[in-house]
């Protein structure tokens, strides 16, 4: 099993970002992230100062609120240093590098000027790379590349989840890890094999402890398959914190805490196995 502590990755770590987000996870005892993915503003105000003492991460989808307006990333950055959070965009860039310069700095969302991570497809090649690193690096940002998907039938595998992982070799002072559903062993991520210093995190969507998956592809796994059997960094739970009554944040923040607990425990497992 994958046994280097968070701790200890957080003191060699050269991003600042990622050093930042093994701190934080060390700090509150929490590899739980949080995706808020609701319409409303007040919902999402509501639902991170519930879990945010509970979380290292709240994931967001910023161009699905309805009410968005520049106000609401003061509000967003005031709760992260309130509740000692790292802030996740989900933007899954995967434009040419002109283009997603522009998308992670400009428009109305101004992504790298309040998101500490973000992330992006492969798929253009490394160009996505050198693109987002322009505006994103000297900001002391980092970049999650979609090397899986918790998707059925998810075409992110095989040659294309390994070119993911030498897209990330070959710029790993912005690349700080996948979106993925595992460590990826045999591409030298392991124990074994890994470099001294490299250090790519693993954050997991794709849990739920009460469902298998939904109606649209998504599939779900334990936190616990995922951390201690797979060796991955961070779970990533939306529904299955959330859930279907918004306003219900007592019930949000028990199920929220409930995660992270079973994350916690599972990374015990695996690195005092
Ligand atoms: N997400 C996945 N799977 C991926 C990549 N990203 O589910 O491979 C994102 C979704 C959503 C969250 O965009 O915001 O993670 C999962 O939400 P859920 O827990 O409610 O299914």
């Amino acid at each position: 099993p994958y046994t280097l502590a968070y701790a200890d990755r957080a003191t060699r770590h050269k991003n600042p970002a990622a050093k930042l987000l093994l701190e934080t996870i060390h700090r509150k005892r929490s590899n739980l992230a949080v995706s808020v993915d609701v319409t409303q503003s007040s919902d999402f105000l509501a639902i991170i100062d519930a879990v945010g003492p509970l979380v290292c991460l709240i994931k967001t989808h910023i161009d699905i609120l309805e009410d968005f307006d520049s106000n609401l990333i003061n509000k967003l950055v005031e709760l992260s240093k309130k509740h000692d959070f790292v802030i996740f965009e989900d933007r899954k860039f995967a434009d040419i590098g002109n283009t997603v310069a522009l998308q992670y700095s400009s428009g109305v969302h101004k992504i790298a000027s309040w998101s500490h991570i973000t992330n992006a497809h492969p798929v253009p090649g490394p160009s996505v790379i050198s693109g987002l690193a322009a505006v994103g690096l000297p900001l002391g940002r980092g970049l999650l590349l979609l090397a899986e998907m918790s998707t059925k039938g998810t075409l992110a595998r095989g040659e294309y989840t390994d070119d993911a992982v030498r897209m990330a070799r070959s710029n790993s002072e912005f690349v700080i890890g996948f979106i993925a559903q595992r460590r990826m062993d045999g591409l030298g991520l392991g124990p074994s094999e890994a470099k001294l210093d490299e250090d790519f995190l693993i954050l997991t969507p794709g849990v739920g402890l009460e469902v298998k998956g939904d109606a649209m592809g998504q599939q779900y796994r334990t936190p616990d398959e995922v951390i201690r059997q797979n060796g991955c960094d961070v779970i990533i739970v939306g529904r299955g914190v959330y859930g279907t009554n918004l306003k219900d944040v007592e019930a949000i923040r028990q199920r929220a805490e409930r995660y992270r607990q079973e994350g916690w425990d599972a990374y015990l497992k695996r690195t005092q196995s």
